[in-house]
């Protein structure tokens, strides 16, 4: 029977445990350059069995939220590469999380101050997080967006592209996690209530998952499928995502994503950071048929759950058979040998919310390891 402790290979990523880091946002990369106090936290973190980093932009325009880190600049993937490079010698497995936040943004935010771009011209009933001129942060409203035009699209594929490549040659990753959640601008694009287009991108579920398969593709191009992966959230209503049908719409993401060898499929279940049970339309999401859709497509990628996971329902779902991989979030922020205590079963720290988003290294690499 398979515990959360045994190695497993996740496509061409061979992982000392089963137990991942979640991305988690910090706004803490001024700049969207991470620094040394980046270095330290993710070194501290090492133990994981999988580090997936904070999402991080691939382009000015998909940046949402205050200092948060990139991929499309020098010094942002040199930053980048000291984080790796300290992850690596303590014998830990990073992957970099691709983020592009679509409406999910603020002018102030955008190139030359414009509207963020979104699939349709939908404002999301949302905030985002911006730091005022005084160095205190803030959430706002988001921008109003403008809808892409289609021969804008392209050019947004390509710098997911661009972005995993300099990820793996250049700031040393061993892998690339495309993020498909949270409404988000793929999630944007997957569900009819930030979707109204009548293009090729938009209407049918054929015409939604459009742009997905095309940044998947991109991705998997440039960082080889097997150390490619995606996280997606069926069923969350994160930044006003809302579909009224996300079973057939998921399962064709998932029957897609079986057919092109990814390192692994990254799943939130309910409500991301809320309930588990939380769901969108008539019946509760059915998590084994999406994966099954999955399996049957051929997908022999690493199946990865997230949310709400403690150690009980984790050993759980990982000795069933229902996981081959357990992500966990705000656990990891204030217990930097997770592993080593989930190991031992020893008492979890509790991290301080106040601290989640800005600041400096209180909160941030100041939680101590259990003696
Ligand atoms: C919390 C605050 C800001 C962004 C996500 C990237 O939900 C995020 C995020 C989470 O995926």
């Amino acid at each position: 029977m398979a515990t959360l402790f045994d190695p497993v290979q996740a496509g061409d990523l061979a992982l000392r445990n089963r137990i991942v880091m979640a991305p988690l946002t910090r706004n803490r990369s001024p700049n969207a350059v991470p620094g040394e106090l980046a270095v330290t936290y993710y070194r501290q973190r090492a133990t994981a069995g999988l580090i997936v980093t904070e999402g991080t932009a691939i382009s000015q325009q998909g940046q949402g939220y205050a200092d948060v880190p990139g991929l499309y600049a020098p010094e942002q993937l040199a930053g980048w590469r000291r984080v790796t490079d300290a992850v690596h010698e303590a014998g830990g497995r990073i992957v970099a999380q691709l983020w592009h936040v679509g409406r999910v943004s603020h002018d102030t935010l955008q190139p030359g101050g414009g509207k963020p771009v979104a699939p349709s011209a939908i404002r999301a009933k949302s905030k985002t997080y911006l730091i005022k001129p005084d160095g205190s942060g803030a959430f706002v409203d988001t921008s109003e967006p403008r809808a892409l035009e289609a021969s804008e699209i392209p050019g947004i594929v390509d710098d997911f592209r661009r972005a995993a490549k300099a990820a793996i040659e250049v700031a040393g990753f061993d892998g690339v996690e495309i993020h498909g959640a949270n409404g988000y601008l793929v999630d944007q694009f997957l569900r009819s209530g930030s979707n109204h287009r009548t293009d090729d991108y938009g209407g049918s579920i054929e015409n939604r998952v459009r742009f997905l398969f095309e940044v998947v593709d991109a991705v998997a191009g440039a960082a080889g499928a097997g150390r490619t992966a995606i996280r997606l959230s069926p069923v969350t209503p994160a930044n006003d995502a809302s579909d009224p049908d996300p079973q057939p719409l998921f399962e064709r993401v998932a029957s897609g994503l079986g057919r092109r060898g990814l390192a692994y499929v990254h799943v939130i279940e309910g409500a991301t950071g809320g309930s588990r049970d939380f769901q969108q339309g008539e019946t509760p999401f059915d998590y084994q048929a999406f994966r099954a859709a999955y399996r049957n497509a051929g997908g022999q990628g690493a199946w990865l759950v997230n949310n709400g996971y403690d150690r009980e329902l984790a050993e759980e779902a990982v000795a069933e058979g229902r996981a081959d991989l357990v992500a966990f979030g705000k656990l990891f922020i204030a217990n930097p040998d997770l592993v080593r205590r989930l190991k031992e079963n020893t008492e979890l720290a509790t991290p301080d919310k106040t601290t989640f988003y800005g600041g400096g290294a209180k909160g941030y690499v100041d939680y101590p390891a259990a003696i």
